[in-house]
This record gives C-alpha cells, structure tokens and sequence, in this order.
C-alpha cells in the first residue's frame, strides 16, 4: 500500500459493518460529523483513516470504502474492556466531566491504554507518507501524539480533544496525569472546544512540567532545542448540509405533523435529544418537568416532552445505574399525569436514523440541553439549523461549548432546579416575535461556523507549523 499524505487516527473507523439477512457483510459510512467534514480533505489528498471496527478479535487487513482508506486496529475483548470501557470510559470521561460520576483508577486499565495506544501509533507511523501530517482524535487516543513523534520525527501532529479539559484541581487526581500531558504535547497543534479547556491544559502544562508558555504557545525542551506547541480553541461543529435537505423534504415535514397528532395535538413540544449518558443533565431536566407539572404551571393537555435518550456504554456500570434512574423517574411521572389520550414524557430508549430526528426537531417547540458538562454539545446546532422558520426555543446549559456561541439561547445553570424551571416556562410561553429574533441570530452563527469552517481552521493552523518547519 502506498503512503498517506494525510492520516487520521480515531478510536473508531468512520464505518459500521452491516450484515445482510443472508450473511453477506458490507461496510455503511457512520453518519458522524466528522467523517462530513474531512471527507473533502481525504479525497483531494491521498488520506486514510486508522480506527478500530468497534466489535472485539476482528483482525481485518485494510479495505477502502466509499473512496476512504481504512485501516483497522483490532482490540481483544479484555483490550475492549481495560482500554475502551475501563479507562477512556471509566477514567478519563468521568475525569474531565467534573467528576459528575466518579473516575474509577486502575493500573491495569492505564496500562491497556498505553498498550493500545501504541498499536494506534504504530499504525498512523506505518501508513504515513514522508513529511505527512496525522490528525489525532479525542481522550481515547491521548498518547498517540507522542508516539507517533517518536516514530515518526518528519511529521505534523494535531490532536483535537472533543471533550472538555478539567480544573487543575480535579486534573491532578489522576496517576498518570504527567504521562498525558507528554501525550498531547507531541502534537504540533492541540485543538480544544473552549477557550476555558485549553486554558486549563496550559495551566496543568506550567505547573506539572514547568514548560515555559507564552499566550497559547508552549515551549517544549527537547534533546535537539525546543519546540512550539500551539494549544488553543477551535469550536466543533456540525455539516449543515443534511438538515437542509431534509427539513425541505415534505415526508419529513408530513412525519413531524404527525409526531403532533399522535401525542393528542399539544399547544408545545419539548424535546431533549441525548446519548443516555449522566453528563447530559437529562435526570436534571425530568426533575424541573415534574415539579411544573406537580405545581400547575404546566399540564398533560397543553405539554407533551419528548426525551431521546440514546442507548450507550451500557456495560459500564455508571450508566446502567442511570438508568434506572431515568427509568424510574419518567414512569413516576407518567403514572402521576398521563391521561388516556396524553403523556407527561414520552421516554425513547432507543436510537433513530436521521429523517426521525429532524421530523423531532420540527416539531418541537422547546429543545432543552441541560448538561451538568459537555464539550461542545452538537444536539443544540442542529436543532438551530433545522429551524427555517426562526420559530422555536433553544434552552441551554452554561456548562456546554455550545454556549460560547450560542448567545441568543436561554442560558441556564441545569443545577438550580428553580433557574431551569423558570426557563422552561419562559421558553414556553415565548412570543413568536421574540423566539424569531433569537432564532434569527442564532442560525446565523450555526450557518457561518459549520463543520468545514473548524476543519479548515484547524488543518490551516497545522499548516502553519509545516509551513515554519520547512
Ligand atoms: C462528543 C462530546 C461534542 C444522538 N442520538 C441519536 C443521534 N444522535 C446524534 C446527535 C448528535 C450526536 O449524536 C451527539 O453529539 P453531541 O455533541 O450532542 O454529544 P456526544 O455524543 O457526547 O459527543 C460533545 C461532540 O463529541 C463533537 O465534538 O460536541 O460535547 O461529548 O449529532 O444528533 N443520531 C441519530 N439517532 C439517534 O438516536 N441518527
């Protein structure tokens, strides 16, 4: 196989294995954002994609699909467990979401993680051209940059961390914490979603190594002089594209009419939309629901809320206790308030394909992202985009990426119960004019800064430091 210009390197391949009735097995495109944005890249440049397939013992040799070469990491089912579910999912997740869950630490789960890490960095160093560039992906892959610098001198690194970065305070918990900071700043370029997380990185790199740092450079000493490690905010975001097409579609348009009907016509919808995940807030927002209704503010006849909640990481044991969480929250409610033609929440355990999930965001009047902690929260711009109209409330938590852009929202503190209940109400009793001015703005800022515009940002800042080497 011939070298790659341009590697990626993320915990999954942008791919899902399909297999047919008839066991014949094939390879779909995985509808992610990330995969729309560096689609371009890799077809003008010769790219490839280092991932794993996302099912346990799957040797596989590279393969192309749809004009993408891939490369697959195999992982055992214990590698699954101690390096996916043990410590990105266990360690590092809780970690740097506030300690909302706590991080479980285990030497061996650490030790799976540099395992895997480096068959992750092997891989991108093989397939990688002559003064090529790798674009890392995510906590799950921390050491990689340094792995593959070490393999791999000629190259230009970029690590992109799609989830916040913690405190110090909360940072210095972890055993390893120096390790993964010598990790990431094998990268030329760190991407964060906030201004605040890299903030925080530069602040954990002064203190715990004492590199110098200079504005958003760090000085990295090294045997052969230093090297400038640039750390610094690019806000993800979402390829506009699909949810302009589909919400001009009219069975979309038709299904969201019927999304109404079927709860009995309410005068609103709310909607939460969520990967079934406790920094998501989603027990939060039950809580507010439950006491308007509790309270006479609100009523089966005149709201319905809709929660989303999508199956994940059920075999980690933080959610499979939040869930029953949830679960028990909702059918209380439920059992409270339900009449026979209305419900209170109309609880999904479930995951949809697209076409549902924009004929959901038509027809909801109110979307509601509470998160406790979220990197940038992708749910909250495309719900702007889908709103042609400029009609429609978007409530939305400080604790997100997302509201560092997302001005016009209506900013809530999800931990002040009585803050969100008052927000819900104001969402809901918005008058049209008012909801149109907000929406107006913040489709603007959702339509100017997609997904493409955060790619090109960050390949042109990578750019740069190839541009200065050379
Ligand atoms: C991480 C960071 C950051 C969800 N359920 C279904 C479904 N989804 C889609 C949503 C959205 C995506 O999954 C979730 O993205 P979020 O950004 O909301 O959250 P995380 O999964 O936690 O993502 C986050 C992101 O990475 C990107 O950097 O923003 O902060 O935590 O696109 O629509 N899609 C379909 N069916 C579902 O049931 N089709």
């Amino acid at each position: 196989m011939t070298a790659a210009e341009f590697v990626v390197v993320a915990n999954r391949l942008p791919v899902d294995r399909v297999v047919a009735p008839d066991g014949e097995e094939s390879w779909r495109t995985s509808p992610g954002g990330l995969v729309a944005a560096l689609e371009p890249v890799m077809k003008t440049v010769d790219g490839a994609w280092v991932g794993w397939a996302g099912q346990a013992d799957l040797e596989l040799e590279p393969f192309e699909a749809n004009g993408i070469r891939l490369i697959p990491i195999a992982l055992s089912e214990q590698e699954v467990e101690e390096y996916y579910e043990g410590f990105a999912n266990d360690t590092i997740w809780p970690l740097y979401h506030d300690v909302i869950a706590p991080p479980q630490f285990h030497r061996e789960w650490w030790e799976a993680y540099v395992a895997v890490n480096h068959r992750f960095a092997e891989a991108a160093a093989s397939a990688v051209a002559q003064g090529g560039t790798v674009w890392v992906h995510d906590y799950q892959l921390q050491l990689v940059p340094e792995m593959v610098r070490t393999l791999r001198p000629d190259v230009t690194i970029g690590y992109f961390h799609h989830i916040p970065f913690p405190a110090h305070g909360l940072y210095a918990q972890l055993p390893w914490r120096d390790q993964v900071l010598r990790g990431l700043l094998g990268a030329d370029v760190i991407g964060f979603q906030r201004a605040q997380d890299a903030t925080y990185f530069l602040a954990a790199v002064r203190r715990r190594l004492q590199h110098p740092v200079k504005g958003s450079l760090v000085e990295v000493p090294g045997e052969e002089g230093s090297r400038r490690v640039l750390a610094k905010a690019f806000p993800i975001s979402i390829d506009t594209a699909p949810y302009l097409e589909l919400i001009q579609k009219p069975e979309v348009r038709a299904r969201a009419a019927e999304i109404r009907k079927s709860l009995g016509d309410p005068k609103r919808i709310l909607l939460g939309v969520d990967r079934l995940d406790y920094t998501k807030g989603i027990r939060h927002r039950i809580k507010a629901y439950g006491e308007l209704l509790t309270e006479g503010r609100l009523s089966v006849e005149d709201v319905t809320f809709i929660q989303v909640a999508s199956p994940s990481r059920e075999r980690v044991d933080a959610y499979v206790h939040l869930r029953d969480e949830i679960e028990l929250a909702v059918s209380r409610i439920n059992g409270d308030f339900d009449t026979m033609v209305h419900t209170a929440i109309r609880y999904l355990h479930q995951g949809f394909p697209r076409e549902e999930m924009v004929a959901l965001y038509l027809a909801a009047d109110v979307m509601l992202v509470t998160a406790l902690r979220d990197g940038m929260n992708l749910v909250a711009k495309e719900y702007i985009a889908t709103r042609a109209d400029n009609r429609g409330v978007l409530v939305l938590s400080e604790f997100t990426g997302a509201a560092d852009e997302l001005r016009q929202a209506i900013r809530v503190n999800p931990h002040d119960i009585e803050g969100l209940k008052d927000a819900i109400m104001t969402a809901v009793e918005m008058e049209p004019a008012e909801q149109s001015r907000r929406m107006r703005s913040l489709r603007k800022r959702v339509l100017e800064h997609d997904v493409k515009v955060w790619s090109s940002s960050f390949l042109d800042a990578l750019a740069d430091v190839r541009a200065q080497r050379s």
